[in-house]
């Protein structure tokens, strides 16, 4: 029996982007299916208006990713800063498992905490306060009880805002703050976390209270490639998709 586990984030789905589109309807038909599960750490997609959009290329990775669970391998998913607003009708459409921000699992008998990453950049104040405000309920009914097309106008005018921030902002203001992390991963009583969202793949060793610990931050896809973090009994890689 295949024991591979895998995470993914950051695809950025849109449709303005059809190959990395295709590259993940490829990998679900194929790689996936080999999987014990799937985990995907946020920011599937680019933007998500709310779980009634039924605009390209929505409906085709609905179905693509219900198939695979269908067939048998679960998959996880926790929404990223970009797609907080996929919510539980995605997840009874498609049989999806949701995740909260902080989720802590048993990877092959070690904690591990999963995030998407953003909730790490504490630097980043003026995010963080945009971030508590969006996430209440008064908000998220606020946006979702607009017409949709309202909502896509909202944002493509959102994205264009975003760009215009990250100009700002500073490369270490839109990283993680190592302090975060530490004081994080104590809290869920864990040595290893794994993360996407500041599209900079690498494993970060240090120490929690004398305690080796470890910082798996997952790769973006772009149009050229995607990654996959692929964890088995005996160990860990990195695949190219
Ligand atoms: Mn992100």
């Amino acid at each position: 029996m295949n024991q591979d586990i895998l995470f993914i984030s950051d695809l950025h789905l849109s449709l303005g982007k059809p190959a990395i589109t295709r590259r993940f309807l490829n990998f679900l038909a194929t790689r996936a299916r080999s999987a014990q599960a799937l985990y995907i750490l946020g920011d599937l997609f680019d933007a998500w208006i709310g779980d009634d959009d039924n605009t390209p290329p929505n409906p085709a990775i609905r179905s693509a990713i219900q198939s695979v669970i269908g067939q048998g391998t679960p998959i996880f998913l926790q929404v990223g800063n970009r797609d907080f607003l996929l919510g539980p009708h995605f997840a009874a459409q498609t049989g999806i498992a949701l995740l909260p921000d902080l989720a802590v699992i048993d990877l092959l008998g070690t904690p591990t905490l999963l995030m998407h990453g953003d909730l790490l950049c504490t630097d980043d104040v003026a995010y963080q306060r945009f971030r508590s405000l969006s996430r209440t309920a008064e908000w998220r009914q606020n946006v979702l009880g607009k017409p949709l097309w309202l909502r896509h106008l909202a944002a493509r005018g959102y994205r264009l805002r975003s760009v215009w921030h990250k100009r700002k902002k500073s490369p270490d203001i839109m990283d993680v703050n190592p302090d975060t992390v530490i004081t994080t991963m104590r809290a869920h009583n864990c040595l290893r976390l794994i993360h996407g969202h500041t599209h900079r793949p690498a494993r970060h060793t240090f120490t929690i209270d004398q305690q080796a610990a470890e910082r798996f931050v997952l790769a973006d896809w772009n149009n050229h490639a995607g990654e996959v973090l692929c964890w088995r009994t005996a160990g860990w890689h990195r695949e190219v998709v």
